[in-house]
């Protein structure tokens, strides 16, 4: 007989064009056999990242009737994994959604979405980070960027190449906030490679997953990248396997966007990818 399907509820915006937030959390995590809600944060034509005239709804006030009719429906979730949230208000409302649906058994994953490359996304303010820290002591895991990870620290930014000690220095800081498991993207040691470095509190061990760094910085690589950690981890991969997946499927739709010469803001060819990643989480042969 087949199995119920688990279940993730996806909180976060719906950009039109672009390829992040839900248009790749819906496809990747579906495509792995598990069940996807979504919980749109804000409606945009397109992501914020390098496009000017860009139409943003926010949805700010439909978030606690979608909860109530869930509720009301019984809906449980193996899973809860946040993104890109449309305003400040949202925190609260997102903190709210944990306590409503948090079970002993389903866990919290939360992507601090709101800085890259040392900056601030242009329509956050600096109070934002405070809001996103709150959310990520609920949290089981926290999949924060380095930039991310100094603002939740309330550390300046410190560009790469980094130290091993630097790397562990900060996924420890994070996880003393709260969250369990921890997983960094954006780290490097060399110009050669990059990758992410996973942290387990639970058993203290510490992991790094790297590929060849394709050059230029493509938009959407950090939902590619936790949509795909999720489906892993809730295919039953530990966080380091979970990591090496999400790493892999990440950079393969890279090197593919790099090939084809695809603006960089348009997105990763990830849906080309989607077949070596079924084959990783061992789903196909
Ligand atoms: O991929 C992160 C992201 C999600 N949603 C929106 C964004 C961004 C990054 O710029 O602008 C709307």
């Amino acid at each position: 007989m087949t199995k119920q399907l688990k279940r993730v509820a996806a909180i976060h915006d719906i950009s039109g064009f672009g390829k992040c937030s839900l248009t790749v959390a819906l496809p990747i995590i579906s495509a792995a056999g598990i069940e996807t809600s979504a919980l749109p944060t804000a409606v945009l034509s397109t992501h914020t990242g390098g496009f000017t005239g860009f139409t943003y709804r926010d949805l700010t006030e439909d978030i606690q009737s979608i909860a109530d009719h869930w509720k009301s429906l019984n809906i449980s979730f193996d899973a809860i994994y946040t993104g890109f949230l449309g305003s400040f208000e949202q925190v609260d409302l997102v903190m709210k959604f944990f306590e409503t649906f948090k079970t002993k058994n389903n866990l919290i994953l939360v992507d601090p979405v709101m800085a890259d490359n040392g900056e601030l996304y242009s329509i956050f303010s600096p109070e934002f980070a405070l809001g996103m820290r709150k959310l990520c002591e609920k949290a089981d895991i926290v999949i924060p960027n380095l930039t991310e990870a100094a603002l939740l620290l309330r550390e300046p930014y410190r560009p790469g190449p980094y130290s091993q000690s630097y790397i562990e220095s900060i996924l420890k800081k994070l996880s003393a906030f709260g969250p369990k498991k921890i997983v960094l993207t954006g780290v490097y040691f060399d110009d050669e490679s990059l990758g992410a470095a996973t942290y387990d509190a639970d058993n203290g061990e510490i992991a790094y997953e790297f590929e060849k760094r394709i050059p230029g910085y493509y938009h959407g690589t950090g939902d590619v990248f936790g949509s795909a950690l999720l489906a892993a981890i809730l295919n039953g991969f530990p966080l380091n396997e979970a990591a090496r997946i999400a790493v892999r499927f990440t950079a393969s739709a890279i090197r593919k966007t790099a090939q084809a010469g695809t603006d960089i803001r348009f997105g990763v060819n990830f849906e080309q990818t989607i077949p070596e990643f079924l084959k990783d989480l061992k789903l196909i042969d």
